[in-house]
């Protein structure tokens, strides 16, 4: 499934600007090392302050799970490929787990179960599934990825891509 240009935009934003924090055209630990500095300085947590040891803890955290499932040739840093395939497989895995029955199609049943085993009322999880498939019976592997562009790139409360994590109000 190819990444389109506007998508692909969005997320080189947001790789540039939150995780290459020296722009060195790719992530690796030395940027979340950077970052915890600059998020300490900012809040005035020195070396040795229990703030700055915890924001140490969580950043590596980020790096080590971003780095388990992004890098995949294992050099010890994520490139901007290696990170849109990323987001582009993690659709996919949503994909093939809410279309239990694999024709597919993700209905309203395989939607909800999914979305309620998460912790969302099952009702909820309905409506929403309404609203994103827009009266139709199902949505296929083309009609999510256009939902799914639009939950991280629409600023429209009103858009269909809203929903699909199954949620109808925030
Ligand atoms: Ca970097
Ligand atoms: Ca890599
Ligand atoms: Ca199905």
């Amino acid at each position: 499934m190819s990444i389109s240009e506007f998508r692909k935009k969005k997320l080189l934003y947001v790789f540039n600007v939150f995780f290459d924090v020296n722009q060195s055209g790719e992530i690796d630990r030395k940027d979340f090392e950077m970052a915890v500095e600059k998020i300490c300085e900012l809040r005035g947590w020195p070396v040795g302050n229990s703030r700055n040891t915890e924001t140490h803890e969580s950043m590596f955290k980020i790096w080590e799970g971003l780095r388990a499932k992004a890098d995949k040739d294992n050099d010890g840093q994520v490139s901007v490929e290696e990170w849109c395939k990323m987001w582009d497989e993690y659709m996919n895995f949503m994909f093939d787990l809410e279309d239990a029955s694999n024709d597919g199609g993700i209905d309203a049943e395989e939607f909800s179960i999914v979305c309620s085993s998460y912790g969302l009322d099952q009702q909820e999880c309905r409506d929403a599934f309404g609203k994103m498939a827009q009266g139709s019976e199902e949505v296929d592997r083309e009609q999510f990825s256009k939902l799914w562009r639009e939950y991280f790139s629409s600023d429209d409360p009103a858009s269909p891509g809203n929903f699909i994590f199954g949620k109808t109000s925030f």
